[in-house]
């Protein structure tokens, strides 16, 4: 099936102008670095982990995605909030969930960052902003509207950001959530993660107009488009645009034109909707590879210091997949636990 691509911004362009752009130091940028290498490395962790059954539901990776997370979130302060969706682990990570509560959550253990009883889709920490990752595709934007509309009640200059794929910018919550931030100038950043798919259903087919960011015009709010492969274009853009929520300038919709290079959910087919050489074609584009090379030619770190970082990484991983596996599991008896109040209410001590 011969699957037109929406046009990506030149990547090497792109990543050299973004690069004589950026006044990120080094330590900046080898921590953009380690984020990324993070959220690849735990969602490797957690495929194997997956294939051996030590994972309990669905388990949708963010690998070929992990610039839009670590370039977005770099901008966030704890008390900013982030809502996310089913592809949802990388962005949990780069808000300031530990590897070792996420892995364990996804084991079903008591130490994960739901006691265990969420799993892959309902990763919450809202001590750090983590405000859930998500089944449902869309209501993420209309959660992240409403959370400006809070902030701006309580006349602070936090940020609410909502993480969404391009399947979502079909859903109603998408025109409502972003209309209505729009009017009412709400501190909100719509981060739009155009993978080019919707399960194995291209974009293409199902908008005659490639680009999400065009849809912002029809609410009168900015937009931008970006490689979402190029960790230095999406942490400029992102920027500009939580500098503006934050100095009450109002939302912005973000679009990272973007690729997932696993299935669409792990032990699912990968076939029969998209090439292989398609899919090879954006594994070279692989934004961790790529930022790596920068790095190394702009001469901002070592070969050795970027060893050294995946090797911090590689132990940290370790560590939390083998905390996941000695966990233990939550005790049946508290299964009701945090399904019903037990407060206020007669005879509501239910769990
Ligand atoms: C409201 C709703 N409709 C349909 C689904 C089934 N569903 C799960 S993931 C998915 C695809 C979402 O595509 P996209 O938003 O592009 O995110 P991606 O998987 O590409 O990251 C669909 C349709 C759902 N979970 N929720
Ligand atoms: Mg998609």
């Amino acid at each position: 099936m011969a699957t037109p691509l929406a046009a990506t911004p030149a990547e090497s362009g792109a990543a050299e102008s973004a690069a004589a752009r950026t006044a990120l130091g080094t330590a900046e940028q080898l921590a953009l670095f380690r984020t990324m290498v993070e959220i690849r490395r735990v969602e490797e962790g957690l495929v194997r982990a997956h294939q051996n059954g030590l994972v309990h539901g669905a388990c949708h990776t963010y690998v070929g995605q992990e610039a839009i997370a670590a370039g977005v979130c770099a901008h966030l302060r704890p008390s900013d909030v982030v809502f996310s969706t089913h592809r949802g682990h990388g962005h949990a990570l780069a808000k300031g969930v530990a590897a070792q509560e996420i892995a364990a959550e996804l084991f079903g253990r008591e130490t994960g960052c739901s006691h265990g009883r969420g799993g892959s889709m309902h990763l919450f920490k809202p001590e750090v902003g983590m405000m859930g990752t998500s089944g449902i595709v869309g209501p993420c934007i209309l959660l992240a509207a409403g959370a400006g509309y809070s902030f701006r009640l309580q006349r602070t200059d936090n940020v609410a950001v909502a993480f969404f794929g391009d399947g979502a910018s079909n859903n109603g919550a998408f025109h409502e959530g972003i209309n209505m931030a729009s009017v009412w100038d709400l501190p909100v950043l719509f981060v739009c993660e155009n993978n080019q798919y919707a399960t194995e259903v291209p974009y293409h087919t199902v908008s005659r107009n490639p680009d999400v960011a065009a849809k912002a015009a029809a609410y009168g709010l900015p937009s931008v488009i970006v490689d979402g492969n190029d960790i230095l274009a999406v942490h400029a853009a992102a920027g500009e645009a939580v500098r503006r929520a934050r100095g009450g300038g109002g939302p912005t919709l973000l679009e990272c034109k973007t690729y997932r290079t696993r299935a669409h959910s792990e032990g699912m087919r990968d076939a029969g909707y998209r090439t292989a050489e398609e899919v090879n074609a954006w594994k070279e584009r692989c934004p961790i590879k790529r930022f790596r090379s920068h790095l190394l030619e702009a001469a901002s770190a070592s070969s050795a210091e970027l060893d050294q970082v995946e090797r911090e990484v590689d132990a940290l991983v370790a560590n939390a997949l083998a905390f996941a596996k000695d966990s233990p599991w939550p005790d049946p008896a508290m299964v009701t636990q945090h399904v019903y109040r037990s407060e206020g209410r007669a005879g509501g001590s239910v769990g």
